[in-house]
């Protein structure tokens, strides 16, 4: 078996290779060009995570570029995807939000206040502690369905891959995030929640966020945040 610290050394190892970003949204199944309807993040180039959930940059992570993008029309309905500049590399989970723009303008829209909403999520699969699997791991984007009966607006579609290898410390968890900006069309008359805000969703003391993925074996996982919205 290996030892948690030989575990802990290759993550060290391997991690100039293993960071990654979502700078791409999947729309008709065509991959929108980099930071183009996504808002740059201040990690684009180091492709360095997000550690603390209390932060502002928790949010976008995007305020040394303060990231614009332009906003992209997707049909209630359809399948909307996130592309990542490589592929998902570490071990752990995905969680989609989304929030509508007040104003109907994402572009000024910053995301304040309980506005959120989970959309999709990717969890871990457990068996009572004999194996944990993650599948997203080592894939190069996730894919979801616009709920037909949200509403017609802009929304920014927050995606958040949280990397669990070295989750065994406080703020050791890993948080890859970034915003796009999309323009929902023939939408419906749903009522999206529960609504968070973020940052405040998290406290990084969550079962899910806080915890050893390799020893004991988790016999079972809590995803982290509300429940995802289905429409
Ligand atoms: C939305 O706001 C942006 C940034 O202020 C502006 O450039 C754009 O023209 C606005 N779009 C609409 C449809 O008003
Ligand atoms: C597993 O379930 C127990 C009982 O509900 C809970 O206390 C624990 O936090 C869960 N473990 C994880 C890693 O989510
Ligand atoms: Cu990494």
């Amino acid at each position: 078996m290996l030892s948690f610290v030989a575990l802990a050394l290759c993550s060290l190892v391997s991690h100039a290779q293993a960071h990654y970003t979502f700078p791409s949204l999947i729309v008709n199944g065509v991959t929108t060009p980099a930071w183009t309807n996504v808002r740059q993040t201040n990690n684009f180039n180091s492709q360095a995570p997000v550690l603390d959930v209390t932060s502002a940059d928790f949010r976008c992570y995007d305020s040394a570029t303060a990231g614009t993008a332009s906003t992209i029309a997707v049909a209630a309905g359809s399948t909307l995807g996130i592309a990542c500049d490589q592929t998902i590399y570490h071990p752990g989970v995905v969680n989609v939000y989304m929030a509508k723009a007040p104003t109907g303008n994402v572009s000024t829209f910053a995301g304040d206040g309980a506005v959120w909403f989970k959309v999709y999520q990717i969890s871990a699969v457990t068996n009572g502690g004999t194996s944990i699997t993650f599948p997203a791991q080592n894939v190069p984007s996730v894919s979801f369905t616009i709920p037909k009966s949200l509403p017609t607006g802009q929304y920014l579609v927050r995606m958040e891959a949280l990397a669990l290898h070295a989750a065994t410390t406080f703020q050791g968890a890993q948080w890859y995030i970034s915003c796009g900006q999309i323009s929902v069309t023939g939408g419906g008359s749903g009522t999206p929640g529960p609504l968070v805000s973020i940052p405040g969703v998290y406290t990084g003391y969550e079962p899910g966020i806080l915890l050893n993925i390799y020893y004991p074996i988790p016999a079972n996982y809590t995803q982290p945040g509300p429940a995802v919205w289905k429409g």
